[in-house]
Parts: C-alpha cells; structure tokens; sequence
C-alpha cells in the first residue's frame, strides 16, 4: 500500500479521513464530469475539516490519497474494474483500476480509515432471482469495519430484497433524517428503514459503538440526494425499465452491467441522471467528513477525560 505523503501524516497525527471510491469516477461517469467530480469532492472533504483519500490501484500498487497527476489518469485513461476479489489480481499482474465499494472499503479499513464516501452502493440486481447477480458489496459490507456513507443504493437494483440481504449480513442501514431508504436520485423509494439519526454526531457514537461491541461489519449510512437535485421516482421507472429491458436483450451481464445501466440513463435522460450522481455524492461528502470529524472529537474527549481522572504521579 503507497499513502500519499498528507494520508500518511495525517494518519499518524489521527486527523479525520475520508476515504473516496474511484468506479465511480472511472465507470461510473464520463469524462471530465467524473474528473471534475473527483476534485470538488475532495475540496469538499476539506472545506469541511476532513482529508480525502481517493483509493486506486495504480500499477499494481494500492494507492490511499492520489496526487493531482493521478486523479488525472484514473479518469481518463482505461482502468479495470476492481472487486474485492479482483484485487489480488490487480496487484500481481501491475494493472491499474478503479477500485468498486468492496474493494475501496477493503483498503480503507487495513488503512485504518473508518468512512467513506461514495454514490450508492451495489446490492441485488433486478431479475437475480435468476440470474443470481448481488454485488460483492453487501458480503464485504458483512465482514469490514467501515463507515459507508451513501444515497441508499441505485434504483436499477432491486431495493427490497438489497436490504433484505443487508439484513440478513447484520448490515446496519441508518437513514440520515429520513425513515425510509433513499434510491439513489431520488429521495424516497417507499421501503422503510427502521434506524435513523439526526446529526454526524450519533451516527459517530453509532460507529463507536459497533466497534466496541465487537462487531466486525460496516454501518451503511443512508443520506437522500438534496431535495433540490433529486429526480422523483415515478419520473424515472419508465427509463429505468427500458435501459434493464435493453440490458437483458443485449446480454449485458456481470461486471458490465452497472456501468452499462449508468451510461444507458444517462443518454435517455439527457444527462438528468449524472447531475443527480454528481449532486449525491457531493452531498455524501460533506457528511462523511462531518462524520469524520465527529469520531476524531469522540476520540480526544475520551483522551482528555482519561488525563483528567489519572492520579498525579508521585
Ligand atoms: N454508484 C455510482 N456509480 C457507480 C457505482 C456506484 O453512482 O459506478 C459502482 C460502485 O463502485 C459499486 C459498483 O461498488 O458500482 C457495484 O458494481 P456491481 O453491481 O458490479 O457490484
Ligand atoms: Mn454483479
């Protein structure tokens, strides 16, 4: 693993970091919207008192924090799409890729980064009852340590049954001011979460307490696109249906699929769906770093209350 010099350091003084996913940039969106993307939500990070760590893997070695120059390329040059179980791969044969949810979470927590922000997660396909197609995502969400902050998961999947299988992980889904799991590009998609918080800080005494309870899954945070950028639902079934349709008659299947939908709404709502993905994760951004902040705070009050009670030396 290669920390870039300001991951490194701020790794050693315990400063608030957020990790950031590169699939989404690399096949998520299109270039230089996703180049664009991957700068202002790193500017976003810090403006709210936090540092980015965009995670990649550049010629076979896992990269936490990327430099001006390297954003560059894994926007704009071809990179693979990496798993969790793609990275291994990656790593001996020196490939460069964009590493998905799983794989990004993977390298953030052997980091010891404890969020991340990312668009959406991956979760269970529409039609996996036969095509048995979930995403790596939610088994990797089961057994890392990790915050993911997120706009719930993308409306081309099938919302109930991805949170059936969070469930099923132990996965824990906390809605940020809202009861109900967001989809995507839009707020509401009439599935009902039964947690929620109102502030960074419990969903930072939330994080706290999964890790000293000892359990060793993430906790999935779920913050609804801003009012003013979502879709609604209903406006984008019918697209949404026709790009699946079109999907299934093209045989797009495993890897391809995600960024091929993606692409595929992007056209048919004339670029709606990537303003939307763009706002969402800008969003999601400045709540992870919040976040970040608020379990950095946690941590030096518990520091200062510690000194406070310890006995004078004789
Ligand atoms: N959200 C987006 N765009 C994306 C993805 C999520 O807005 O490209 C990516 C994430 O990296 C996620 C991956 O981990 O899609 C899931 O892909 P699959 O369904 O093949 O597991
Ligand atoms: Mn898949």
């Amino acid at each position: 693993m290669k920390f870039s010099d300001e991951i490194s350091e701020a790794r050693e003084r315990g400063a608030p970091i957020v990790a950031l996913e590169t699939t989404i940039l690399s096949h998520g969106m299109p270039y230089p919207q996703n180049l664009e993307t991957g700068r202002e939500i790193e500017r976003i990070v810090r403006e709210a008192g936090a540092l980015p760590a965009t995670i990649a893997v550049l010629d076979g070695e896992i990269h936490i924090g990327l430099d001006t120059k390297q954003l560059e390329h894994v926007a704009s040059a071809p990179m693979l799409k990496l798993g969790r179980g793609d990275l291994a791969y990656a790593v001996a044969k020196g490939a460069d890729g964009a590493t998905t949810v799983a794989a990004t979470a993977h390298c953030a927590a052997i980091a010891g980064i404890r969020v991340f922000a990312t668009g959406g997660i991956g979760g269970v396909h529409r039609g996996a009852e036969s095509t048995m197609d979930v995403s790596g995502d939610l088994d990797t969400l089961a057994s890392t340590r990790i915050a993911v902050v997120c706009a719930g998961a993308k409306a081309i999947l099938d919302l109930p049954k991805t949170l059936e299988a969070l469930e099923t992980r132990s996965v824990p889904v906390v809605g940020y001011r809202t009861s109900e799991f967001p989809a995507f590009w839009s707020r509401s998609s009439g599935v009902p979460l039964s947690l929620r918080a109102d502030s960074a800080q419990e969903i930072a005494a939330m994080i706290d307490a999964q890790e000293a309870l000892g359990l060793h899954g993430a906790v999935v945070v779920a913050n609804p696109i801003p009012p003013d950028d979502e879709i609604p639902a209903q406006e984008l079934e019918h697209d949404i249906d026709a790009a699946t349709a079109e999907a299934g008659a093209a045989r797009i299947t495993g890897k391809a699929l995600t960024p091929w939908l993606l692409d595929r709404l992007f056209t048919r709502t004339e670029g709606r769906t990537l303003r939307a993905n763009v706002a969402l994760v800008r969003s999601n951004a400045r709540l992870a770093a919040e976040v970040a902040v608020s379990l950095r705070d946690r941590a030096s009050s518990v520091r200062a209350g510690a000194r406070r009670s310890t006995p004078p030396q004789p």
